[in-house]
C-alpha cells in the first residue's frame, strides 16, 4: 500500500479494502483427452460445452480438448486420468470395461434393435448400474452418454456377407474382452488395438478389417483403406464423460454445476448430431468409394445362439446386471 493510501487509512477515513486491488482469478487450463477424430460430432459439442462452461466462470475454468488421441492410447490416458495428470476423459463403455467390467454391459452383441430402446437402458437403469460401478473405481462420471452408434464391420479385401465370411479375418477391436469374445464367437481373429492406431493397422494391412459406427469410419477417413462395409448393427456403444473424481470434488459448487448443465446439453445435443450424420454417409461414403453390404442380421445372432457367447457374458455380468439389462432387451440367447 503506496504512503498516501496508508494515511488515509490511518486517519480512519478509509478502510484499507477500498484500496484492495482485485485481481482476475487465475484462469486454469484443464485438459480433456480423447481419442476421437476431430471430425466427430462429439467434439465439437464439447468444444461448444467447455465455451459456455469458461463464460459461466468469468474465464476462470478452461477445458482444453486434445482429440485424435494425441495424449496417448485408450487404457494409457484412462491411467493418466486416475492419476490427475488430465482432468476429463470421455469413453466409451468397451474400453471402461477394463475398469468396471460391468461398463461393457450395453454392448452385448445384438442386444439393443433401436436407439429409442438404447437410451432408455443408458438413461434409465442400466446407464445407473454403469454409473455406479464407475463412481466405485474414483472417477466421477457425468449422468448423460454421448452417442458412438450401432457398429458395422468394414473390410478391405472381401465383403462380410454372412457369418462364416469372418472366419479366420484379423480384424481389429477396442481393447475390450467383451468386443474380443464377440468376434472370436464368428471365428475371426480379433486384434485389440487403440483407436488412434487403427488408421495405420489397416493402411499396412496388419488387420484386414475393424468394427465401428459411420461417423467414426467417416471422421477416423477408414474409407481411404478399407472398401466393404457390412450393415451389422452388431452391437452399440457410447461414451461416459469422466473426471478425475478428487479434481471434481475440489471445484465450487458454481462450477460443478455449470459443467454439469453444459456437458449434459451437449450430450443431447450430439445424440441428435450422430443421427442426422448417419444417414448421410451411406451416400457419402459409397461416393468415396465403399461398397455397402446388408446382411441378414438374424444369421449373425444365431451363430451365437447356437455358442456359449450369451451364457458366458451372463455368468461374467452376473444375475442383478443380465436381469437389468434384459428388461429393456428381452430375453438374450
Ligand atoms: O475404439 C473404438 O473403436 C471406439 C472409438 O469406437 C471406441 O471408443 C469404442
Amino acid at each position: 500500500m503506496t504512503p498516501t493510501r496508508r494515511s488515509f487509512v490511518a486517519s480512519g477515513l478509509v478502510a484499507a479494502s477500498t484500496f484492495a486491488v482485485v485481481r482476475p482469478a487465475q484462469a486454469a487450463t484443464y485438459r480433456m483427452a480423447t481419442n476421437l477424430p476431430a471430425g466427430h460430432p462429439m467434439i465439437a459439442r464439447l468444444e461448444e460445452a467447455a465455451r459456455n462452461v469458461k463464460a459461466d466462470t468469468n474465464g476462470e475454468f478452461d477445458i482444453r480438448i486434445f482429440p485424435n488421441s494425441q495424449l496417448g492410447g485408450d487404457l494409457e490416458v484412462l491411467s493418466q486420468l486416475r492419476q490427475g495428470a488430465i482432468q476429463f476423459y470421455p469413453l466409451a463403455g468397451a474400453q471402461l470395461s477394463n475398469l468396471a467390467p460391468v461398463a461393457s454391459l450395453n454392448g452385448v452383441g445384438f442386444a439393443f434393435n433401436t436407439l429409442d430402446d438404447v437410451w432408455k437402458a443408458m438413461d434409465g437403469d442400466v446407464g445407473a448400474l454403469i454409473r455406479r460401478a464407475l463412481a466405485g473405481t474414483g472417477l466421477h462420471v457425468f449422468d448423460e452418454m454421448f452417442d458412438n452408434g450401432f457398429r458395422q464391420i468394414t473390410t478391405g479385401s472381401k465383403p462380410i456377407e454372412k457369418p462364416g465370411d469372418l472366419a479366420g479375418v484379423h480384424i481389429r477391436v477396442p481393447p475390450s474382452p467383451l468386443s474380443t469374445s464377440l468376434f472370436k464367437a464368428f471365428g475371426a481373429a480379433p486384434q485389440s488395438i487403440s483407436f488412434g492406431e487403427v488408421y495405420t493397422a489397416l493402411q499396412t494391412k496388419l488387420v484386414d478389417g475393424q468394427e465401428n459406427p459411420l461417423p467414426l469410419v467417416d471422421s477416423g477417413k477408414f474409407y481411404e483403406v478399407q472398401k466393404f462395409v457390412s450393415l451389422t448393427n452388431h452391437m452399440w456403444d457410447g461414451f461416459w464423460v469422466l473426471a478425475n473424481g478428487p479434481f471434481w470434488k475440489r471445484q465450487p459448487a458454481a462450477t460443478q454445476a455449470s459443467i454439469t448443465k453444459h456437458f449434459r446439453a451437449a450430450a443431447l445435443a450430439e445424440r441428435e448430431d450422430v443421427v442426422k450424420l448417419t444417414s448421410s454417409l451411406r451416400t457419402k461414403l459409397a461416393g468415396a468409394g465403399m461398397t455397402f453390404v446388408e446382411p441378414n442380421r438374424q444369421a449373425f445372432r444365431d451363430v451365437l445362439n447356437g455358442s456359449s457367447f450369451y451364457k458366458d457374458w451372463k455368468e461374467k455380468f452376473g444375475p442383478e446386471a443380465w436381469t437389468t439389462l434384459e428388461r429393456y432387451t428381452g430375453k438374450l440367447g
